[in-house]
């Protein structure tokens, strides 16, 4: 990562979890607080490790379209990743300012440009360094920043109070027209996104109207009708009803029409160009923690970073660690931890003493643990090729901005060295639901609702744990544990053990098993696990009431396909009937399409050419048997009753004519 440039350190305003004494990645802040520990979250500036996800940000947006997971979780990553097709547009800055002459901005609105009455600046823009000095209002603008930094960041999104200040002493031009406007610092605006900075058109944006009439700002409406649209919610969706006003050449076009003509005129005049943002951030990977694998730099005397030797790897955790919370990683304080550093590297060099957050790890693991004791590689060729990418995945949807975005970020750098041949991890993914506790609620030591599977596993054993947890409803729906269910299916399994001793025929497969193979083996691919099971509770009380008629090819046949579901119990009863080894190593049972359609049929029933009545059949039933049903209809024989019958005229499945 170091090599390619991916990973580096930088000074940044990070996400502090104080509770936690260590940096958050923005995948692990939830709504402004810690998904650890629910605290909230405060922002301070720091310097850390951060990998360059952000260079990936348009292949992880496009290659969504290779995977087949949930629709939702799609669109829930691809909103993360958030990307914006807009344009930057340059406001030069009037006056002798320094360094920075012009106000870059990113919108995804050009055609509201008329409609700009002010700009605003997140507290961060470097703008305010190099002008502070020269603001009439210096003082106050130093303060409003210094409080800004100090508010979480929630705080910071909801902005409530919508506070801003305008930068006394700057005016920007608007390139379009030339028209002076003022520039304010923000809260709402984020350092982050863009460049930080927004031309605010309060007369078609919600937060900009908030803003500019909380501090009394003009506002102008551009639609014809001059009245406040909200851009986001209407117009985008609604173009073509609104046509634009107070735009000079571009009066009376549709927003739709003015958007691209409006960039194209701010192209000409070098004042912007068309620009697609991302709302994912780079990746924050080091952590002040103990556990989690130290970061593999070393610092020289003068502070330059280097990777640590090949041979110098892994670099293990001391034991000399004391766990006292100071904000500082607690390696900071191992004696062992950088023994031999010196001697290894030089004198005055340093060991890094942050540690990687654990999502490192998971990004990965799927590509060891299909080889896990290789010592040269972290899989060979072969485990690759057969094994990877993972066909089916399965996990918790509160994974989708952390691991699953982390792992394809891993896969894709993996395939750009050339180390594996796919660039996505997880081709097919589900979710699975939650179970709940006996009372509907979330499984939580405070409601004392926990159900702790040992226990369980304890009490009826492994195969009725796993079988009732697939009986319980479908896999991605959320559901309640039920103890008296619990003992359904134990009930079951017994009832299976105790067949076994039935004496079976040696008659072959009977065609209803036929039909079972095929079910179970199409529900158990469509991991529509429950409908399994009940097909397989059906079937048992098929053979119960048959017990003389069923082969042992069927009752091998339903152990075959019983063994996923009842590893251990199946594995039990086939070692007593079958000598070739373990249940689990069998071919799965084979069906018979051919056996499978016995569809039912419409057969009219006709006397002397006139239907009289229909019978609903199997389709290939016999003509006798037809007849014999068709005679026994009253409808029939009141027909019949006169004559005695000539003949009988049978079209298979269709018509049988009773000719008198
Ligand atoms: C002017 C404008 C007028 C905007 C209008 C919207 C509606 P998405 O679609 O989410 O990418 N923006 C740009 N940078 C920002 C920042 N650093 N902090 C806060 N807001 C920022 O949003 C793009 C829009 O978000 C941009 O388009 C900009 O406001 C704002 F009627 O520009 B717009």
């Amino acid at each position: 990562m170091l090599e390619r440039g991916l990973a580096y350190r930088k000074k940044q305003i990070v996400n502090w979890c104080d509770q936690d004494k260590t940096v958050l990645a923005n995948e692990q802040v939830e709504d402004g607080l810690c998904e650890r520990c629910g605290s909230e979250v405060e922002l301070r500036e720091m310097e850390q490790w951060y990998l360059k996800i952000t260079d990936y940000a348009e292949r992880l947006h496009t290659d969504l379209d290779k995977v087949d997971w949930p629709e939702e979780t799609i669109k829930r990553q691809r909103d993360w990743i958030g990307k914006s097709e807009g344009a930057v547009v340059k406001f030069p800055l009037e006056g002798n300012l320094g360094e920075i002459k012009e106000l870059e901005v990113f919108t995804t609105a050009h055609d509201t440009i008329y409609g700009v009455t002010f700009m605003a600046i997140a507290p961060e823009h470097k703008l305010i360094d190099q002008v502070l000095k020269q603001l009439e209002n210096s003082k106050d603008v130093e303060s409003f920043i210094k409080k800004a930094r100090n508010k979480t960041e929630l705080e910071r999104q909801q902005n409530k109070d919508k506070s801003g200040l305008k930068l006394e002493g700057i005016n920007a031009i608007n390139p379009i027209n030339g028209s002076k406007i003022p520039v304010f610092v923000a809260d709402y605006v984020l350092v982050e996104y863009g460049s930080g900075a927004i031309m605010a058109v309060p007369g078609h944006d919600d937060r900009d109207y908030e803003f500019a009439n909380k501090h009394d700002l003009e506002i102008k409406y551009l639609t014809k009708e001059q009245e406040y649209v909200s851009y986001s919610q209407e117009i985008k969706s609604n173009l073509e009803k609104y046509s634009i006003a107070n735009s000079d050449e571009f009066d009376g076009l549709s927003f739709a029409e003015a958007r691209p003509a409006i960039l194209e005129k701010l192209t000409k005049s070098g004042t912007g160009y068309a620009k697609t943002a991302y709302k994912l951030r780079d990746w924050s990977v080091s952590r002040q923690r103990f556990w989690g694998a130290p970061i593999p730099v070393v610092y020289d005397p003068q502070g330059e970073i280097h990777p640590l030797k090949l041979e110098d790897l892994p670099v293990l955790l001391p034991d000399d660690v004391e766990f006292v919370p100071t904000g500082q990683s607690p390696l900071t304080y191992s004696a062992e931890f950088q023994k031999g550093v010196e001697r290894k590297y030089g004198k005055g060099w340093k060991r890094e003493v942050d540690t990687l957050d654990t999502f490192m790890c998971s990004s990965w693991y799927y590509l060891r643990y299909i080889d896990p004791h290789n010592e040269n590689e972290f899989a060979s060729k072969e485990a690759l090729n057969t094994w990877m990418p993972v066909d089916f995945y399965i996990g918790g949807p509160e994974h989708v901005n952390g691991h699953l975005l982390y792992s394809r970020f891993f896969t894709k750098v993996l395939f750009d060295a050339g180390y594996i041949k796919f660039d996505e991890p997880f081709i097919f993914h589900r979710h699975q639901g939650l179970i709940h506790g006996e009372d509907g609620r979330k499984m939580s030591k405070r409601w004392g609702n926990v159900i702790n599977p040992l226990d369980v596993i304890e009490k009826y054993g492994a195969d009725t744990t796993r079988m009732y947890e697939m009986f319980m409803g479908p896999l991605e729906q959320d559901k309640s544990w039920n103890d008296n269910a619990v003992q359904g299916v134990r009930r079951f399994l017994q009832r299976v053990n105790d067949f076994s001793k039935v004496k079976f025929s040696d008659k072959g497969l009977s065609n209803n098993m036929h039909k079972l193979i095929s079910r179970i083996t199409k529900s158990t691919e469509e991991m529509r696990f429950n409908v399994a099971i009940a097909d397989f509770m059906k079937q048992l009380n098929i053979f119960e009431d048959n017990k003389e008629s069923v082969s042992l090819e069927d009752w091998k046949a339903y152990l075959l396909l019983l063994a996923p579901y009842a590893p251990f119990l199946t594995e039990e009863i086939w070692s007593n009937i079958d000598s070739n080894g373990s249940i689990h190593l069998q071919r799965w049972p084979s069906f018979d399409s051919k056996l499978l359609f016995e569809e039912e049929v419409t057969i009219a029933i006709q006397v002397n050419g006139k239907l009289r009545d229909t019978l609903n059949l199997s389709s290939g039933t016999g003509q006798a048997d037809v007849e014999a049903k068709a005679l026994a209809l009253k409808s029939i024989q009141k027909h019949i009753a006169e004559k005695p019958i000539r003949k009988v005229i049978y079209v298979q499945d269709k018509i049988l004519n009773i000719v008198t």
